[in-house]
């Protein structure tokens, strides 16, 4: 994996070995985002339909593993210390309740488990209790992933040893942005986390959100670094901004959902093999723009009434919503 992070528009390529898919520049996915809404949805269905079966969307069941006090500054996140969200900070969570609501994600029909900690990163000590709650849930016969933050040398490998799956580290938001956002930890130091699980052999879920008060183009830029990196994440977590009161993105104007749906529709035709996922802010979408984004190219959601300290649709309401669509589990 590509481990830089760019910091102007890219607009040439690597000398020596070719890239496995095409470099986006900022421009061009600018350029997509400017394309009628019509056309550009028509472009992404078309991508879509060659790489995936239209009709069928993965899902991921979330639990908050290890709840507030995180040290980073995130502006966006209801569980740093450095903002009153009205949060408490929690120990990890024993194995026994970890297991249980992973029997849960599995018999309402979730393929994936997805453990999140607030952590700047895992110390040693904090590694360990997570890897058997890893193998344990790989047991279930459920796919793992972790969201634990950055990663020491040796830690994605345990990862893997135990069987994970997955590893969710999101870039967020594009170089030129990002230190408005976060000061406590730099997008290259993202980037490293990233080789580390990808040079492990762990699958690779990074994305980003949308809703930060950044342009249109930081959000373009978002895309094309997510893009260019090489291989592309297996999987891409489009979120929309949850407004958090508390933290300095809380009074944040929401997005033109039918910006959200450009954005899902730029992912899909800049990254075509990857599984997009229609994230964080599902509920405040509603039905009707949801139905677009999986028109636009979406086939993945997080399964559950709650992400990792918010409310997500419950699970009976959006099994309507698919069977009115009639889309499919994978
Ligand atoms: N601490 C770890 C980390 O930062 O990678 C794992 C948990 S963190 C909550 C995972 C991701 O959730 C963030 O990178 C961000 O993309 C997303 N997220 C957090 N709060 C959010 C919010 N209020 N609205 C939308 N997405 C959010
Ligand atoms: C991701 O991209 N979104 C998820 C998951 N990866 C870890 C988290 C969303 C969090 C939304 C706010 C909350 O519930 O605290
Ligand atoms: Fe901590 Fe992750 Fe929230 Fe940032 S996004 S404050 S690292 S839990």
């Amino acid at each position: 994996m590509t481990a830089s992070v760019a910091t102007a528009e890219q607009t040439c390529c690597p000398p020596t070995t070719a890239p496995a898919t095409k470099r986006w520049s900022v421009a061009e996915v600018e350029a997509l985002f400017a394309l009628p809404f019509n056309d550009l949805l028509f472009r992404a269905q078309q991508v879509h339909r060659e790489n995936f079966d239209p009709n069928a969307i993965q899902r991921s069941t979330l639990l908050s593993i290890k709840t507030g006090g995180c040290s980073e500054d995130c502006g966006y996140c209801s569980q740093s210390s450095r903002y009153d969200t009205g949060l408490n900070k929690e120990k990890l969570l024993p194995l026994t309740e970890v297991l249980e609501n992973a029997r849960a994600a599995k018999a309402k029909g979730s393929s994936r488990f997805c453990m999140g900690a607030a952590w700047r990163g895992p110390k040693e000590k904090d590694l360990e209790p997570v890897l058997e709650m890893v193998r344990e849930v790989k047991k279930l016969g459920l796919e793992t992933c972790v969201t634990l933050g950055m990663l020491r040398d040796g830690q994605a490998e345990k990862l893997k040893d135990a069987g994970l799956d997955y590893y969710n580290h999101n870039i967020d938001t594009s170089p030129e942005f990002y230190g408005q956002i976060i000061t406590t930890h730099t997008l290259q130091d993202r980037m490293d986390t990233l080789a580390k699980v990808r040079d492990a052999g762990i699958n690779v879920c990074c994305g980003g959100i949308v809703g930060l008060g950044e342009t249109k183009k930081s959000r373009a830029a978002l895309l094309a670094e997510l893009a260019n990196m090489d291989p592309q994440p297996d999987s891409v977590p489009i979120n929309n901004l949850v407004q958090i009161e508390g933290t300095p993105l809380g009074q944040n104007e929401a997005i033109d959902p039918f910006d959200f749906v450009r954005m899902i529709a730029a992912a899909r035709i800049t990254m075509p093999k990857s599984y997009v996922r229609l994230s964080a802010g599902r509920q405040e979408l509603g039905e009707g723009i949801q139905a677009l984004c999986f028109m636009a190219g979406a086939n993945s959601i997080f399964y559950g009434e709650r992400l990792l300290t918010t409310e997500n649709p419950d699970a009976d309401a959006d099994d309507k919503l698919f069977a009115r669509l009639g889309l499919k589990a994978v």
